[in-house]
């Protein structure tokens, strides 16, 4: 699972990027800080509790152990994440973000950075723009104090940009391409289409999506060699749309008046997309604070203690300045950062968690770890489908598989659900 932090320069991508993954990287108050994309891990809660709350209960009343202790650091988790962790049953899966350098009008004509970042993008599965809801950054990120571009318009440049970055993608061998619909029929197109667009990722449903568009907004199109700009505009849009599901983090609003972004938010919900006010300045504080030990905090919450470490540490003014902070992330519904990244995957993306393991009964690996993997999968993911996720070779192999809370025995077919525990059995 990738995400891809994309929007004007000095907005605040990498910011969001930091607050996100708790990687350090430069932030500055001026256009293209960042030149080369930084990678990183967020790491998102499940929003179910962990399958080791089900294997705790189980335990507890087979009589095979005690109940969570007060002192307990877990609090009742008993799983063995293999990455990321689980306290409280909180499991955090991880997902990939990638910050990249600001795009300025005309980038995919090679202004600024060009489209050399464009292609940092390819491969995610889904975008977040940040927006500058506070006006202080004009549209091509220099600071301007107040009046800068205002929400809607950096939308509105941005979708513009990624759909003339497709339709050059398209556009540059487009009559040879579609002529070929001559001799091999309407089927040439989209495998045209996919030779073209299979590097930024594209896929049949993507590119059909694409030409239904046209066809059901251009019915006079004619035949496709003679399509013009409109035409592929159209087609290039709806590509994008369907590759590039774009959401909006509405950032510095900590400096904004409140509503700065309610027609953003309509057209962007609109589409089908999700708007969440965030302050990322604002989070990274928070964030930092609590990697140094001086507050007790979980990400995607406003509220946080101070520590132990902290209450000794922390001067007076700088207590005021967190809880001051932590006040203005309040304000805001929507979850924050993580809060916008958790709905992209589990409600945009659909996302569902899978649990394989290798021993049904006890629900472990060949180690002995319990539940040490939680696989994020599409919806609607077979059994079959869930062991190429674990590893190439669990595919090839499939013989069955069983569903370790049924114990039931599945086949390949057979829809993993959001939850399962699965055993795979394949051939080595
Ligand atoms: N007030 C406020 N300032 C913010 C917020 N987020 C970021 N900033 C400031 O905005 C400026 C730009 O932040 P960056 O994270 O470097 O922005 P960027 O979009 O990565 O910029 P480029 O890499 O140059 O494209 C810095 O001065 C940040 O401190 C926020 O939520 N509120
Ligand atoms: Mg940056």
């Amino acid at each position: 699972m990738r995400i891809g932090l994309v929007g004007k320069p000095n907005v605040g991508k990498s910011t969001t990027f930091s607050a996100l993954t708790q990687t350090p990287v430069d932030i500055a108050n001026y256009p293209f800080t960042t030149i080369d994309p930084n990678v990183g891990v967020a790491w998102i809660p499940l929003r179910q509790d962990c399958a080791c709350a089900t294997l705790r209960d189980k335990k507890e009343s087979d009589g095979r152990l005690e109940s969570v202790s007060v002192d307990d650091p877990r609090n009742g988790s008993i799983c063995n994440p293999n990455t990321g962790s689980c306290v409280s049953h909180n499991r955090l899966v991880p997902v990939t973000m990638i910050d990249v350098a600001g795009l300025v009008p005309g980038a995919h004509e090679g202004r600024g950075r060009g489209n050399q970042f464009l292609s940092d993008l390819a491969r995610c599965d889904a975008l977040i723009q940040v927006v500058d809801v506070s006006g202080s950054t004009d549209i091509e990120g220099n600071p301007v104090g107040s009046g800068g571009s205002n929400p809607v318009e950096e939308h509105e440049f941005l979708l513009g940009e990624l759909d003339a970055w497709i339709r050059g993608i398209i556009e540059s061998s487009w009559q040879r391409g579609a002529r070929r619909v001559q001799s091999e029929g309407e089927k040439a197109l989209v495998t045209y289409l996919l030779d073209q667009l299979s590097g930024i990722g594209a896929s049949e449903l993507h590119v059909s999506a694409g030409l239904s568009s046209v066809s059901s907004n251009h019915p006079d199109a004619g035949v496709p060699w003679n399509w013009g700009k409109e035409e592929l505009t159209t087609l290039s849009q709806e590509i994008r749309a369907a590759l590039f599901p774009i959401c909006v983090a509405a950032n510095k609003a900590d400096r904004a008046a409140d509503g700065v972004w309610d027609e953003l938010q309509t057209m962007v919900e609109a589409s089908g997309g999700i708007l969440v006010p965030t302050s990322a300045e604002a989070e990274l504080a928070l964030s930092r604070a609590s990697a140094a030990g001086l507050i007790d905090f979980r990400a995607g919450q406003s509220s946080f203690t101070i520590s132990e470490a902290g209450e000794s540490k922390l001067s007076g003014a700088q207590r005021e300045a967190l809880s001051k902070i932590a006040n203005t992330l309040e304000k805001w519904s929507g979850g924050g950062l993580i809060g916008l990244v958790g709905d992209i995957v589990f409600e945009q993306l659909n996302r569902r968690v899978a649990y394989p393991v290798q021993d049904e009964t006890h629900w472990v690996d060949g180690d002995g770890n319990i539940l040490p993997d939680a696989i994020l999968i599409p919806e609607g993911t077979t059994a079959k489908g869930l062991a190429y996720a674990v590893h190439t070779d669990l595919g090839d192999g499939f013989i069955r598989a069983t569903d370790a809370r049924s114990g039931r025995v599945i086949g390949a077919d057979h829809e993993v659900q959001n939850g399962d525990i699965i055993r795979i059995h394949a051939k080595t």
